[in-house]
């Protein structure tokens, strides 16, 4: 058997790059969680398989996952496994935090977990362990970055270099870096799911499902079934974060501030509904000219799938690490129309949604779900809340455009 080496078994993983290697056959994945035991301990329980519920089509039975490590348990285990050569492919779905940058892009050498990885050679991150086990590895290897990032697989590169190079880690196998877009949703599992269901590993998923990968593998890789392989994965990419997750992050903020919890309720709200597609207008177009002509029946796509009632999404899912969200989401859709002399008054709305969302998590006493969510308070509750927050996320310079 062949095996993927996938950082981060959580529910996306599960019900996106497990599903589709479960149809390809012939692969197996061994995961890797870098500090919690519960998802490991979960699925050792029932042998690592378990039932993916998609909406409209019912149950499946995931059985691809050979064995999940813990990084603060087993180091040697993972870095052992990111140098064998029967690792083909190494990928990760470890959230947007998990990449360690700065609002410019840059892996942030001072963070807690990456200054402490630097100063001790112990890994605990993905940038870490990466670095760490590319060292010791000689055949070719392809990794594969499956979040939801602006060119995900050229910031994972940079972010590896930088750290060899601040190590001095020689890399000397060689290695590529494939940007990819994914797209399914996938909601946080429920205790009513797991009940009805009768496994406490379940993960819901809607029944549509999509992967856009470069075409750059050095490496075998499964037989995907479904997966579009393209020479630039930028139209693809900027269509779906801009389309889709920036009018997910608006109703986010929007429909937890107008007391909603889900999205089917928040985009059924009619003034909330005329903002995200208007977010949807102004996002595409900022698209690629090919990809521009298909962006209205892709926005009505996205309309139906907001609107599914099975599907259960919880807004504050979504509202989580806003401040490394947004940045892609909608200040760079901002700063695109701007530069083509454009305004932007729907993508402001979402951005003034986030900054009120945080203002009032602050004023109830709630912790903002946040990397940056002790220094978003502060600035969310001063005296000018706006210029505060987006100098949180370099973006500044924008402030007075975006409160007009
Ligand atoms: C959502 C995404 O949680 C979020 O921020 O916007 O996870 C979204 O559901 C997926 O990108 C859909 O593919």
């Amino acid at each position: 058997m062949k095996r993927i080496l996938h950082f981060g078994p959580g529910n996306f993983f599960r019900a996106h790059m497990a599903d589709y290697t479960f149809d390809a056959g012939g692969w197996v994945i061994t995961g890797v969680s870098l500090r919690s035991p519960n998802i490991r301990d979960g699925l050792a329980r029932q042998g690592f398989a378990y039932t993916l519920v998609v909406q409209e089509r019912g149950e499946k039975r995931i059985d691809v996952i050979d064995n999940i490590l813990v990084g603060s348990e087993s180091p040697g285990g993972v870095l052992s496994l990111i140098s064998s050569d029967d690792t083909k492919v190494i990928s990760a779905t470890v959230t947007e935090k998990g990449y360690h940058l700065t609002p410019s892009g840059e892996l942030d050498v001072e963070s807690g977990v990456i200054a402490n990885e630097l100063k001790t050679g112990k890994p605990a991150s993905l940038i870490g362990y990466l670095a760490y086990g590319l060292a010791e590895r000689r055949a070719p290897v392809t990794i594969l970055s499956c979040d939801n990032r602006t060119g995900n697989g050229d910031a994972l590169r940079k972010a590896v270099e930088t750290f060899a190079e601040f190590s001095s880690i020689e890399i000397k196998c060689k290695v590529t870096f494939p940007n990819a877009m994914v797209d399914r949703i996938t909601p946080a599992t429920t205790d009513v799911l797991r009940h009805e269901t009768g496994d406490p590993m379940a993960v819901p998923c809607e029944a549509f499902r999509e992967w856009v990968i470069e075409d750059d593998f050095v490496s075998e890789r499964p037989n995907w079934p479904g997966v579009a392989f393209v020479d630039d994965v930028a139209p693809h990419e900027l269509r779906k974060l801009r389309m889709l997750n920036g009018a997910h992050s608006y109703l986010a903020y929007a429909g937890t501030l107008a007391n909603y919890d889900f999205v089917h309720e928040a985009i059924g709200d009619p003034k909330i509904r005329q903002v995200a597609c208007q977010i949807m207008d102004e996002a595409s177009e900022t698209l690629p000219a090919e990809i521009r002509e298909d962006a209205r029946r892709y926005a009505k796509a996205l309309l139906a799938r907001f609107d599914n009632k099975h599907v259960n999404h919880r807004l504050r899912q979504i509202a989580m690490d806003g401040s490394e969200k947004v940045q892609y989401r909608l200040i760079d859709t901002f700063r695109a129309r701007k530069s083509k002399g454009l305004e932007s008054p729907a993508i402001s709305t979402a951005i003034l949604a986030w900054i009120e969302f945080c203002t009032q998590e602050a004023a109830a006493g709630r912790a903002i779900e946040d990397p940056r969510g002790e220094d978003l308070a502060i600035a969310a509750s001063s005296k000018d809340p706006v210029v505060a927050v987006l100098e949180l996320i370099g973006a500044r310079d924008l402030a007075s455009s975006i409160a007009e």
